[in-house]
């Protein structure tokens, strides 16, 4: 196994013993000029390269952006190189994503991570166990590759082959193309457990894919439904911050004390997690009651007013008290200041908020606060309608070829349909959390899984088996892993960011192009080459441009239609503007946001739906009611009764991102084991204290780490960050999925915690 243990580290580069800086410079020098016959080992000197450079050779500086937290737009970075090395990063000026985090600093302590898979590998003993490999050439890989994958689709059809991107966003389009190309149905990322539930939920209420918007010079009271920007997205707190001084109101829905809480609330509401449903249904109860309601937009452009109306007044703030542990006073203050501050906007989270066994009635609720107090549209509010065409991982859906995968029969083909059919409507990919079953029945057989991570699933041995029982699988990454590579047939490295070109960054109608600072050490690629490649090695040569990536963003360009070629962005390092038309107010109106010209929104009804035609003719209830989590304390269930803490899982940390950088010194040195996060008075009652080595289980299984006491959890409740393959919490996490969108409950599990 690769992966070393965390609390093995120094911050201290390893040991250089017999190595000068110019026998080293020299052999760096050579390797890179071998290119492709530098080996992994040849690499394990090379730690961090700045300890290494020239101080006499030139500096050239070079832009690019950083992806430690797959972010999509990334932050700006100036990159120092000397001599084909990167020695310094620092903020870029004039790009719209700045400063650098700590993760973006500490990105060259990951650039030259000696670990990093640096040669392709293939597996040569059986999966399940410590792997061995042997080092293959890129073409042997493509030629293995093509030839299971032909052999398992000659058999079995395009569709038993997966093609399933994990958190890296860039790749998307080139895996999407690719999986259409093969003729695959299955298509899978990430999505299925992340961001993909709040789009659904604003979709279902006015249309369009929505996660809010933060606040513009317009805007005077700000409702933050979960997000926790300070931790998670640095360079997005900023703007919230200068909202705060401009004299915006906020809100802030959160369980726990966090930046956004202390730094931007006027009004927290500390929630049990998962009980969102409830606060939501009481924050709306409390508009209608106070008589803040835009009386006029609701009159013309909603449906089901009155049947929500009717629904909400059972949520009193005494009830809403008794069910979220939030003050009753302060959910009427909380109401009060964001009804009479208009406009408003909503801020929600990928994350925070999507993970419950209710969101996708819960999300609905929020999201039709802005629309019942009229800030659909206008300054300062939500906007909505067309934007550039390009989906949010800097693609379009001409280049992931939409004319086949919309063509007649194709999504009919999809193994989730009868399980997610309102995910179904909305996205052209699979919700992925049922591949455990997928395997298991023979729909899938093989898997491309691009930066892919078994931990990132609820009860992760049935996602690891899943991949360990496909008859063949290849993985493309950074690093080997061993819970997840080590059921794999074969690993692929992957460039990283500064070595790669694409995709594009986008804000708003700016548009900025990578190009590589540096050349891939070792034998790494980048992965939308190794995607492109894959495909000409499966015949579809000309579509795969022959593997040349440049090619192929000129071609997404094309497909995009707005009169931009790679050579315009190539002439413009500061970014390329898209000339355009300023965004007009109240589209709604006009007819603009709808394809066919008539006032109203993208709804089936034409109206911002607070009763859900979609989910009422598919069989769910069209009102957004709230249902308690699955596993609750409120629940009375004999089978928890045992496991009285709610878990609340994966709440980011600023200085790691899910299952990565672990192993950087700069970072590992914050958080250098996992621990526990629980409130002075839950650990009072259980004689625990910070540093204390713990247990924590539930009814599905038992991790161990170290305690942390801290006010910034509500009493009640534990916080615990994932991707941690020493204690990973996915042990403990459930398969209760939500029923519309096929979320898993990471937000609201139950757990208990005891001394070791
Ligand atoms: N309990 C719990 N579980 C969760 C969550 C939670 O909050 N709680 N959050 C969920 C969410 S929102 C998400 S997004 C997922 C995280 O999704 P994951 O896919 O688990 O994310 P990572 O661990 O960052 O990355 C997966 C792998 O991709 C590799 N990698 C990173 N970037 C690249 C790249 O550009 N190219 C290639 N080829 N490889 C790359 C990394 O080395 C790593 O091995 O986890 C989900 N799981
Ligand atoms: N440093 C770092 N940054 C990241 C990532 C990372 O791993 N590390 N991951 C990236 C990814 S893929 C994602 S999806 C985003 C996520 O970005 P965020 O959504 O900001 O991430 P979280 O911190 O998980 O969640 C935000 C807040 O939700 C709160 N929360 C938890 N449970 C509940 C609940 O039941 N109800 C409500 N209302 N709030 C709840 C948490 O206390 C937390 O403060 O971050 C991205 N940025
Ligand atoms: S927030 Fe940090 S990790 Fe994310 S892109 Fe910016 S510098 Fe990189
Ligand atoms: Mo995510």
């Amino acid at each position: 196994m690769l992966h070393k243990e965390n609390n093995a580290l120094s911050c201290e580069p390893p040991c250089q013993e017999g190595l000068t800086r110019r026998s080293f410079v020299a052999g760096a020098a050579a390797i890179g000029a071998a290119g492709a016959l530098a080996t992994s080992a040849a690499f394990d000197i090379v730690h961090p390269a700045d300890a290494f450079a020239d101080d006499n050779a030139p500096v050239e500086k070079r832009y690019s952006y950083c992806d430690m937290c797959n972010h999509v737009p990334k932050c700006g970075i100036v990159c120092h190189v000397k001599e084909n090395r990167i020695v310094r990063v620092e903020s870029r000026a004039k790009y719209p994503a700045t400063p650098l985090c700590a993760k973006g600093i500490a990105s060259l302590q990951e650039l030259y991570d000696p670990e990093r898979l640096l040669v392709p590998k293939l597996r040569t003993n059986a999966k399940g166990t410590a792997s061995a490999w042997r080092d293959i050439s890129w073409d042997e890989a493509y030629a293995v590759i093509a030839e299971r994958l032909s052999a398992i689709k000659a058999q079995h059809g395009p569709d038993a082959v997966l093609f399933f991107c994990g958190d890296p966003k860039e790749p998307r389009g080139a895996m999407q193309r690719l999986a259409t190309l093969f003729g695959s149905a299955s298509y899978g990322s990430e999505s299925s457990v992340c961001a993909a539930a709040s789009w659904m939920c604003a979709n279902l209420v006015f249309g369009q894919n929505s996660m809010g918007q933060d606040p513009g010079e317009a805007t005077k009271s700000c409702l933050v439904w979960s997000l926790n920007a300070a931790w998670s997205q640095p360079n997005r707190f900023n703007g919230l911050m200068s909202a705060k001084e401009r004299g915006t109101k906020f809100v802030v829905v959160d369980p726990r004390v966090t930046p956004m809480a202390t730094g931007l609330a006027d009004v927290h509401l500390q929630l049990r997690p998962g009980s969102d449903g409830a606060l939501a249904a009481g924050f709306i109860n409390q508009l209608i009651i106070q008589g803040l309601i835009d009386q006029e937009f609701v009159a013309n452009w909603t449906v089901g007013f009155d049947e929500l109306a009717a629904y909400v007044a059972q949520y009193t703030p005494q009830k809403v008290e008794e069910i979220t542990w939030v003050p009753a006073a302060r959910l009427i203050e909380a109401a009060t200041l964001i009804g009479t501050n208009a406009p408003m906007t909503l801020v929600t989270s990928s994350k925070g908020g999507c993970h419950q066994t209710n969101v996708g009635n819960y999300q609905r609720a929020v999201f039709m606060i802005p629309a019942l107090l009229g800030a659909l549209d206008v300054a300062g509010g939500l906007s909505l309608g067309p934007g550039l065409p390009f989906d949010y991982a800097a693609s379009t859906r001409g280049f992931q070829l939409e004319d086949v995968y919309e063509s007649e029969g194709f999504q009919a083909r999809r193994h989730d349909l009868a399980e997610f059919p309102v995910w179904a409507k909305f996205y052209k990919m699979m919700q992925t959390v049922h591949l455990p079953e997928y395997v298991a029945a023979g729909k899938i057989r093989a898997g491309v899984l691009l930066g892919a991570n078994a931990m990132m699933w609820p009860n992760t041995p049935l996602y690891q088996k899943a991949i360990n029982d496909m008859e063949f699988s290849v993985a493309i990454d950074y690093y080997e892993r061993s819970w997840t590579h080590d059921y794999v047939d074969m690993l692929l490295p992957a460039a990283m960011c500064y070595e790669r070109t694409a995709a594009l960054a986008l804000f708003g109608r700016k548009i900025f192009l990578r190009q590589p600072a540096v050349e891939p050490l070792g034998e790494a690629r980048e992965d939308w080459r190794i995607l492109l490649e894959i495909g000409c090695a499966l015949g579809y040569r000309d579509e795969c441009f022959n593997g040349d990536v440049d090619a192929a963003l000129d071609a997404l360009l094309a497909t995009a239609d707005i009169g931009v070629t790679l050579a315009d962005l190539k002439a413009a390092p500061d970014g390329y503007d898209v000339p355009g038309q300023p965004p007009e107010e109240r589209k709604y109106a006009s007819g603009k946001l709808r394809k066919d010209g008539q006032p109203g929104f993208n709804t089936p009804t034409g109206k911002v739906e607070l009763v859900s035609k979609t989910l009422a003719d598919l069989g769910f209830e069209g009102l957004p009611v709230y249902e308690e989590p699955v596993h609750s304390p409120l629940r009375d269930n004999p089978a928890d009764t045992a496991y009285p803490l709610v878990l609340n899982t994966g709440s980011r940390v600023p200085y790691y991102t899910h299952s990565k950088l672990r192993d950087l010194p700069w970072l590992n040195q914050f958080m250098p084991r996992p621990v526990v996060r629980l409130s002075p008075k839950d650990a009072a009652s259980r004689g625990l204290a910070t540093g204390d080595a713990v247990r924590v289980f539930n009814q599905q299984g038992s991790i161990e780490m170290e305690a942390e006491v801290t006010n910034m959890v509500m009493p009640g409740v534990v916080d615990i960050f994932h991707g941690w393959h020493q204690a990973d919490v996915n042990l403990l996490t459930t398969r209760d999925f939500d029923p519309i969108t096929g979320f898993p409950p990471f937000a609201c599990g139950l757990c208990e915690v005891v001394k070791k």
